[in-house]
């Protein structure tokens, strides 16, 4: 199998976060987010913080009368949750991520999985300049900061991100993970609670170094077959779970900026044909075909904004795409008084002739 490069994007105290972009004048003063249970006016729990008021201990979960009492004296800010406005921030970065990577899969409302392998070339150095550029497209369209963890599967970049918070960049090599992950305690590892990590210390397992080195077959002794070979392979950095796209249809996509500002259409169409050349390799590689088109433009001033058409009939060829790419185009620029600085090519893929089947199996191996 070829190394993939997978990357785990988790944003910055993100409620809190979301809270600081639309009041930037309370950036410097403690921020905590809260669920108010309603019951009287003190009563509900910290949902998350700014990295000021964790200063001061305040933690997830908390009761919120602990949290003001310790934010005592201080000008903290208390916000009661707005899922609504989190969820459109968080679609917006989804958004972009699309661009960057061959597959998305998004895990909550702040954290998402991107295989990248293809865009970076399976390189682990350009993983880096490529991570850098995610964030500070982000940064630069949305406003919000985050970490990202890359390594050669989801597991280990998931323990990367973790590793550096926030406005993190951690990248671990295939060569790396196992020394990387060997230090650390085994509850870091998914699916290992409380209650497995007290057996495990009772085995003299601590770290996950020491499960990596410990029989494989004693572990399926003690924790039946499934749980015993994913510690295993876990421990060992092992982790085969493809980055597959959750619920929605997946996508295809590519991003580029023009070599000049413009609104010129055929400027524009030198530049998108490109694009969908890569867009058309990855689709015959995968054999799909597609029923939605969709275009992606960044303007001068760093909007964004996308069109799609929904086609009557699914297609598979090239020509297709270039004929709704024009269409789209031609309405927006019709309706967009602003230069274009960047533009992307999407399709949704919605058949394939060899539907992929989601492996659970894949991850006991
Ligand atoms: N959240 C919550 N209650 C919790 C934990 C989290 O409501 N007990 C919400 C608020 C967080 C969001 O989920 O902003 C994401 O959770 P994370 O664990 O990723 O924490 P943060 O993004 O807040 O901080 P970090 O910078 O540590 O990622
Ligand atoms: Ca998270
Ligand atoms: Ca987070």
């Amino acid at each position: 199998m070829q190394t993939r490069v997978v990357m785990l994007a988790d944003f910055d105290y993100f409620f809190a976060q979301c809270e600081e972009l639309r009041n930037p004048d309370i950036k410097d003063k403690p921020i905590v987010v809260g669920v108010y249970s309603g019951r009287t006016e003190e009563s509900g729990a910290v949902s998350t913080s700014n990295y000021i008021a964790r200063k001061y201990g305040v933690k997830s979960g908390m009761p919120l009368f602990l949290a003001k009492r310790k934010l005592e004296g201080t000008e903290a800010v208390f916000f009661k949750v707005d899922h609504e406005y989190y969820d459109q921030i968080s679609d917006r970065i989804m958004q972009i991520f699309r661009n960057y990577a061959t597959s998305l899969e998004q895990v909550s409302v702040d954290e998402a999985y991107l295989d990248v392998t293809e865009q970076v070339e399976g390189s682990f150095e350009k993983a880096r300049d490529y991570a850098q550029k995610i964030k500070e497209d982000v940064k630069a369209q949305v406003g919000i900061s985050f970490s990202i963890g890359v390594g050669p599967n989801k597991l280990v970049a998931k323990i990367a991100c973790d590793s550096q918070k926030p406005d993190g960049l951690t990248i671990i090599k295939p060569e790396e993970t196992k020394a990387f992950l060997a230090p650390l305690e085994v509850d870091r590892l998914l699916g290992v609670g409380k209650k497995t990590m007290v057996r495990m210390e009772q085995m003299g397992i601590k770290t996950i170094g020491d499960l990596a080195k410990y029989d494989c077959q004693m572990l399926i002794e003690v924790f039946g077959k499934a749980s015993g070979i994913y510690f295993h392979n876990a421990a060992n950095a092992v982790d085969n779970e493809p980055v597959v796209e959750q619920g929605e249809a997946e996508s295809i996509s590519r991003i580029g900026t023009l070599k000049q500002d413009t609104c010129d259409l055929e400027f524009i169409l030198q530049k998108t044909n490109e694009l969908t050349e890569g867009v058309y390799r990855d689709l015959t590689n995968r054999a799909a075909s597609f029923k939605l088109v969709s275009i992606y433009v960044v303007n001068v001033d760093l909007s964004s904004k996308s069109r799609s058409v929904t086609l009557e009939q699914s297609a598979k060829d090239k020509e297709t795409i270039k004929r709704n790419i024009r269409m789209l185009f031609e309405k927006f620029l019709a309706e967009s008084p602003l230069q274009v600085r960047r533009v992307g090519v999407r399709v949704s893929v919605f058949s394939k002739e060899e539907p992929r089947q989601k492996q659970l199996s894949s991850f006991f191996l």
